[in-house]
């Protein structure tokens, strides 16, 4: 992070964000046309390929973004600044041949067109999704896999059609247990694990969560039709869970009577869980609480012994965020930091704290650690049953007091 000059007590001064320093949110990555809620055909040439101002590349092709957590200033993070986490190429989809299969253990097969959609009663959910590779970066020794730092999460309005009422127009048969969604996206995984050669994108969700009233077929983010990079046209959101689970560019729903090991619920996004004494490899699920910090950023500079906001976001699964605190002395005290407005379900809340450096210049280390309703907190090491997912450990910020 370059030098940058503070304003006490008011954190990334604005200034910092016209100047350049930290890119503009403003940008729009979608044209205001499509905002109306009207059918649309296919998507305009506008739409295109998004460009993303500011996030870090952690792999070109395919594409994979995370933003820059020290520039987090919203609540919502914008279409063109949340983070991207894609396996295989970007499917360019045109929404009017575009069609949404329901099958499997259903009495009624359905084919579901992006106009149909369009006109069935929607719903808004503001969710937090957070990949559950995030973080990966802070373990140690190096592991394999995209090491994302802090910003593999964002939060976002999303609008569609609540998965329930589809499945109710399908009317599921007693003996089904989960439900597999498909994105479009294919290819091969050519590194360890190796894929049976090409496969789709794909998880399972099991029945009951899969009826919860929040888990969306959604085809606006934020007010805006999905950029292609999250999902155009339609896609899963499953707010509470980690990422993996909001399958993008979705096509088919597959209502199953046996459970789903596929490659991303077995080789990826699978942990050790230990049952009846055994570790047994089970699906990565709900996310797990945790705080970070947006600022200070690392290594950033701090003028001693004025009052400095510290801030940052703190979410959890279907739980809810009840309190952060922050340690000054690697977690030798902890003191409670402010949470900001009233707890949206599914969403993260920004939390302040304001610090006081000490008037000796040198290096400090700030920590953040959230507790939620179900009464879980933070752990300080990463548990190795957990493989490279779910690093909710907490985190520390290094910064130069001068
Ligand atoms: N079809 C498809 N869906 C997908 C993925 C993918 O590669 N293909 N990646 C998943 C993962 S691991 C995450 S974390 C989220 C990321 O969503 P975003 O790119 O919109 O942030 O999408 C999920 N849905
Ligand atoms: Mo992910």
């Amino acid at each position: 992070m370059e030098k940058t000059t503070h304003t006490p007590g008011q954190g990334l001064s604005r200034r910092a964000v016209l100047s350049g320093l930290v890119p503009a949110l403003a940008v729009a990555g979608t044209s205001s046309a499509w905002a109306s809620a009207a059918p649309v055909a296919s998507p305009p040439a506008a739409l295109g390929r998004g460009t993303f101002p500011g996030l870090i590349t952690r792999e070109k092709e395919p594409l994979n973004l995370e933003l820059p957590f020290p520039t987090l200033e919203d609540r919502l993070v914008s279409n063109n600044r949340f983070y991207v986490r894609s396996h295989f190429h970007i499917p360019t989809i045109a929404a009017a041949s575009w069609q949404l299969s329901v099958e499997g253990e259903v009495r009624n097969l359905l084919k579901i067109s992006y106009d149909e959609l369009r006109k069935m009663p929607s719903k808004t959910v503001t969710a937090t999704l957070e990949c559950a590779g995030n973080g990966r970066a802070r373990l140690a020794p190096k592991v394999k896999g995209l090491l994302w730092e802090q910003g593999g999460v964002g939060n976002a309005t999303w609008t569609g059609v609540p998965l329930s009422a589809l499945l109710e127009r399908a009317g599921v048969k007693p003996g089904a247990v989960e439900i597999i969604f498909e994105g479009t996206d294919q290819g091969e995984v050519t590194e360890e694990p190796k894929s049976p050669g090409a496969i789709h994108f794909a998880r399972s969700l099991p029945l009951a969560k899969a009826r919860q009233p929040e888990v969306l077929v959604a085809y606006l983010m934020n007010g805006q039709p999905l950029p292609p990079e999250h999902g155009f046209p339609v896609r899963l959101v499953v707010p509470g869970w980690y990422g993996m689970a909001s399958v993008k560019w979705l096509s088919k729903i597959m209502v199953s009577a046996v459970p789903y090991d596929g490659y991303w619920q077995t080789l990826e996004y699978a942990y050790w869980k230990r049952e009846r004494g055994l570790p047994t490899l089970t699906p990565v699920t709900e996310m797990l609480v945790k705080a970070e910090i947006a600022r200070p950023a690392l290594h950033e500079e701090v003028p001693a012994g004025q009052p400095y906001r510290v801030y940052g976001a703190a979410w959890t699964g279907e739980s809810e965020v009840t309190r952060v605190e922050v340690s000054t002395d690697n977690g030798g005290s902890w003191q409670p930091a402010q949470l900001l407005e009233a707890a949206v379900p599914f969403a993260w809340r920004f939390w302040e704290f304001s610090w006081t450096p000490p008037a000796a210049p040198g290096r400090y280390t700030l920590q953040a650690r959230a507790t939620d309703r179900a009464g879980h907190t933070q752990p300080t090491a990463h548990d190795p049953d957990r493989r490279t997912y779910m690093v909710n450990k907490i985190g520390a910020v290094e910064v130069i007091v001068s």
